[in-house]
C-alpha cells in the first residue's frame, strides 16, 4: 500500500504558499515603478529591498542559497543570509528578485520577480557560472531528451512523443552568439525557434505551460543559479530538465569544488537541482507569455502571479488587485 502519511516537518506548510505570492508581488510592484526608466540597478535594488522586507516577516528559518551574490558583492539577499522570524521550518531560499533587469529597464516583455523555497538542504548550491540546460514540459516519457543527445535527436524525439512533425516543435533560445550551432541545427530540422534577449528562468518555465507559451523545448546555456530556480517549477508539474555546469577554467572548477561540486562534468537531473519539497512563485513585471506585467490603475495596482507547489503539483494563477487602505501602503 502506498504510504500516504507525510510527516509534517517534511513539508513546507501550505499556508506559506500564499505568503510567497505576496513576496514576489511586492518585488514586482517595486520594480515596475521603475520600469522603462533605463536604470537597471535602481529597479533591481527596489525589487531586492521589497523581497527581503517580505521574506523577513515569514515564519521560517530561511537561508539564501541562490541570491544576489556573495556577501561582499551583495548587501542584501546574499548567499548564506538568514531570513525570516526563525519560528518555522528550516528552508532553502532561491531568489531572482528582478529577472531580466534590462527587459524591465527598457519595458520589454518577459521580466519577472521570482523565488523558490524548498526544504532545507535540498537546492543545489550552484556557483555563479554558466549551465548547459535542456528542459521540456509535463506529459512525456522519462528521458526522451538528453543533454548528451544532439539537438536534432532531441527535437525528433520530442516531436515523435508529442505526435507532431519536427517542424511543429518550438525551441526557445537565449539570443547569444554561443548558441549559433544549436540555432543552425534547429533550422536544419525545421523547428521554430523563439529567441529571447534575456531571462532564462522564465524561458525554462515557459515549457511548464506549452499551451500558454507555445514553447516545447528549452535549449542552451544560461546562468546556473537561474537553472536551479527553474528546475523547481518544472518539478512541480512533472516536466523534465537536465543541467551541466560550464566549468571551463581552473578557477571555476575550484570555486565549484568549494561549494561541494566534486565532479565538474556532472550532468544534474531536475531532482538533483531541486530535490526536496519546493514552492516557486513568479510575478510578472513586464507583460510576457506566462503573465501580464504590473498595471498601475487609478488607486489600484494589478499583478499576476503563478505559484507552483511540488507536494501536490498544484499551479495557481493569481490575479490580484492591491489597494492602499488606511495605514497600508504598498511600497
Ligand atoms: C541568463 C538570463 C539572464 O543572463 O541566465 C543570462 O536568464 C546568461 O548570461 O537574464 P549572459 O547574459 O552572460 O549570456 C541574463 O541574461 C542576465 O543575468
Amino acid at each position: 500500500m502506498v504510504d500516504l502519511v507525510v510527516k509534517s516537518q517534511d513539508i513546507i506548510d501550505r499556508i506559506l504558499t500564499l505568503e510567497l505570492v505576496r513576496v514576489t508581488e511586492r518585488a514586482a510592484v517595486a520594480a515596475a515603478r521603475l520600469r522603462g526608466r533605463g536604470d537597471e540597478k535602481a529597479a533591481d535594488q527596489a525589487a531586492v529591498d521589497a523581497m527581503r522586507r517580505e521574506l523577513q516577516r515569514l515564519p521560517i528559518e530561511g537561508t539564501v542559497v541562490i541570491g544576489e551574490g556573495e556577501r561582499d558583492e551583495a548587501p542584501m539577499l546574499y548567499i548564506g543570509e538568514n531570513l525570516g522570524t526563525s519560528l518555522g521550518p528550516k528552508v532553502d531560499i532561491a531568489v531572482d528578485p528582478l529577472e531580466g533587469t534590462t527587459l524591465c529597464a527598457k519595458d520589454m516583455p518577459g521580466s519577472i520577480a521570482v523565488m523558490a523555497m524548498a526544504t532545507g538542504g535540498s537546492l543545489l548550491h550552484a556557483p555563479d557560472v554558466y549551465m548547459e540546460k535542456i528542459a521540456i514540459g509535463p506529459g512525456y516519457p522519462k528521458g526522451i531528451v538528453d543533454l548528451d543527445m544532439s539537438t536534432e535527436e532531441n527535437i525528433r524525439a520530442l516531436a515523435k512523443a508529442k505526435g507532431v512533425k519536427p517542424s511543429e516543435i518550438t525551441v526557445l533560445l537565449l539570443d547569444r552568439p554561443r548558441h549559433r550551432a544549436i540555432l543552425e541545427d534547429c533550422r536544419r530540422v525545421g523547428a521554430a525557434v523563439r529567441i529571447i534577449p534575456d531571462g532564462d528562468v522564465a524561458g525554462v518555465i515557459f515549457t511548464t505551460r506549452p499551451d500558454d507559451t507555445g514553447v516545447d523545448l528549452y535549449l542552451g546555456i544560461g546562468g546556473a543559479p537561474e537553472g536551479v530556480l527553474a528546475a523547481g517549477a518544472l518539478r512541480c508539474v512533472g516536466g523534465q530538465m537536465q543541467g551541466r555546469l560550464v566549468l571551463d577554467t581552473g578557477e571555476k572548477i575550484a570555486r565549484a569544488a568549494s561549494m561541494g561540486v566534486a565532479d565538474p562534468k556532472r550532468k544534474y537531473d531536475m531532482k538533483e537541482l531541486a530535490s526536496g519539497d519546493v514552492i516557486v512563485s513568479l510575478t510578472g513585471v513586464t507583460d510576457g507569455p506566462l503573465l501580464a506585467g504590473v498595471k498601475f490603475g487609478k488607486d489600484v495596482i494589478h499583478t499576476e502571479t503563478l505559484i507552483y507547489r511540488s507536494v501536490t503539483g498544484t499551479v495557481r494563477k493569481i490575479a490580484a488587485e492591491h489597494r492602499e487602505m488606511g495605514k497600508f501602503r504598498l511600497e
